[in-house]
């Protein structure tokens, strides 16, 4: 199906409100538009881009379509595009997941007496799936989308912002401001195998 009759059929649409993005100080980005994921990007070469950082597979636009509408219901899925608006190429992108959890008062905003709405720091967010076109590396543009994504996590009230990368990453995560805590610097992982077969259950 061509891209102008899936519109027609299915409006584009953004993966959270890109309202928010709007609130955040970001710096200047002449030439470069900072938007939500929106359902249309498989056509732009989101998974192209996603593919310059991991393995991405064969996903067809239906998974696509349903991985999205999932992650938008959810509602704690923050996926940012730097687009290039002359040739509407997709630059970078940069993940920010706000986990659900039960610690910290189920990580919901405290009501202070008075009714003064005190936004509390309570939620943890997640940094994932970094990568920016290397066609356009160099350019400082990684730096932009982590930072996009820390102004964000301060703006829905994360407490902390985590992330695992590749040793060789270490010094860029660092010169934003991570730091491997004294004590809690560890990162443990374990790959399962990829299972042949559905199970017959
Ligand atoms: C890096 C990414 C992570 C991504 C993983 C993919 C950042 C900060 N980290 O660790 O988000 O999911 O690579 O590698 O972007 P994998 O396919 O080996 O899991």
């Amino acid at each position: 199906m061509k891209r102008n009759e899936k519109c027609l059929e299915d409006p584009e649409t953004d993966l959270f409100n890109p309202n928010v993005l709007k609130q955040l100080s970001l710096p200047q980005t002449d030439g470069l538009s900072i938007r939500p994921l929106k359902s249309e990007d498989y056509d732009r070469g989101f998974l192209q881009l996603l593919a310059q950082l991991t393995e991405v597979g064969n996903v067809s636009r239906e998974q696509f379509l349903s991985r999205f509408h999932m992650m938008k219901n959810a509602g704690n899925y923050y996926v940012i595009i730097i687009e290039d608006v002359n040739d509407e190429k997709l630059v970078a992108t940069a993940t920010l997941i706000v986990e659900q959890k039960f610690i910290h008062n189920c990580a919901v905003y405290i009501v202070e007496p008075l009714s003064i709405r005190a936004k509390t720091l309570l939620q943890r967010g997640r940094l994932e799936d970094v990568v920016v076109n290397s066609e356009y590396r160099g350019k400082h543009l990684g730096k932009l989308a982590v930072k996009i994504i820390l102004e964000l996590s301060r703006y829905l009230g994360c407490y902390k912002l985590t992330l695992d990368c590749k040793d060789r990453l270490i010094p860029f995560y660092e010169s934003l401001g991570f730091k491997r805590e004294p004590n809690n610097a560890n990162y443990l992982n374990m790959r399962f195998p990829a299972i042949a077969e559905q199970s017959h259950l």
